[in-house]
């Protein structure tokens, strides 16, 4: 049978740190032999994907721009064949592919994926946008398979009190994963990649301390609500 590669949306706000992650996520990735490529959706431009490529964390080819030319959240969700275009493409050319990261054009927080699109998603929100966004309990944040929380660095000087995140995530999200990141310093990356080799890869845990971790907590979602 043909192998196909799993797919993980990056979806949030303008500016909460989208590329910044995939900056972060991907020497990580390809370190652990996990073969990887991208896809970037911009309004207009191909910003993010000519970001990139300046960036040569990934061949140029192994790098896609799709310019959605409408409301972001239409070209992954409503209308995902652009995007389904470029990962088909994107497979054709290189068949080994593992995982496919599909950055979504910044929208806001009732922007979902589709899973026609994507096996798995994670929701980016910035700490800088102010502490009360979880409660906001807009349905990107919410849905998303894994919700990334940026930013915490930014904190202290944006009067965001990260105990008020992290027990309003708890109750809008219900459990489900949460993971703080500071993209800057790449601070959190490691377990955003632990939680894409489990639950999209369906890879094993890798360290005995990973092991260990699994069998003496109730839910992996709960360990990775710890900042
Ligand atoms: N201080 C700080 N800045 C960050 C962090 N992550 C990203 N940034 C900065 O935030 C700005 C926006 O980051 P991007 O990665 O471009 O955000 P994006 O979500 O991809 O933006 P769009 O694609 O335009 O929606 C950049 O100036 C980044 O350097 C972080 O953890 N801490
Ligand atoms: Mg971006």
């Amino acid at each position: 049978m043909e192998k196909t590669a799993a797919r993980l949306g990056i979806g949030g706000a303008v500016g909460s740190g989208k590329t910044a992650l995939l900056e972060g996520l991907i020497p990580i990735l390809l370190e652990k032999g996990i073969d990887v490529a991208v896809v970037t959706n911009d309004l207009l431009t191909t910003e993010d994907a000519d970001r990139l490529k300046r960036k040569a964390l990934l061949p140029p080819a192994k790098i896609m721009a799709v310019e959605t030319g409408s409301c972001p959240h239409t070209a992954i969700r409503e209308d995902p064949s652009m995007n389904l275009l470029a990962i088909e493409d994107l497979e054709f050319q290189f068949p080994n592919l593992d995982l496919i990261l599909i950055e979504s054009g910044g929208d806001n927080l009732a922007s979902t994926f589709s899973y026609d699109l994507v096996d798995a998603y994670i929701f980016v929100i910035d700490v800088g946008a102010g502490d009360d966004i979880p409660r906001k309990n807009g349905p990107g944040f919410v849905g998303a398979d894994l919700t990334v929380i940026n930013k915490i660095d930014l904190a202290p000087y944006v009067g965001a009190d990260l105990e008020v995140i992290r027990r309003d995530t708890k109750i809008y999200r219900r459990g489900k994963p949460a993971i703080y990141t500071n993209c800057k310093l790449g601070t959190g990356l490691d377990q955003v990649v632990e939680f894409i080799s489990q639950k999209v890869l369906f890879q094993e845990a890798e360290t005995e301390e990973v092991k260990s971790q699994q069998i003496n907590s109730s839910s992996v979602a709960e360990q990775l609500c710890q900042p």
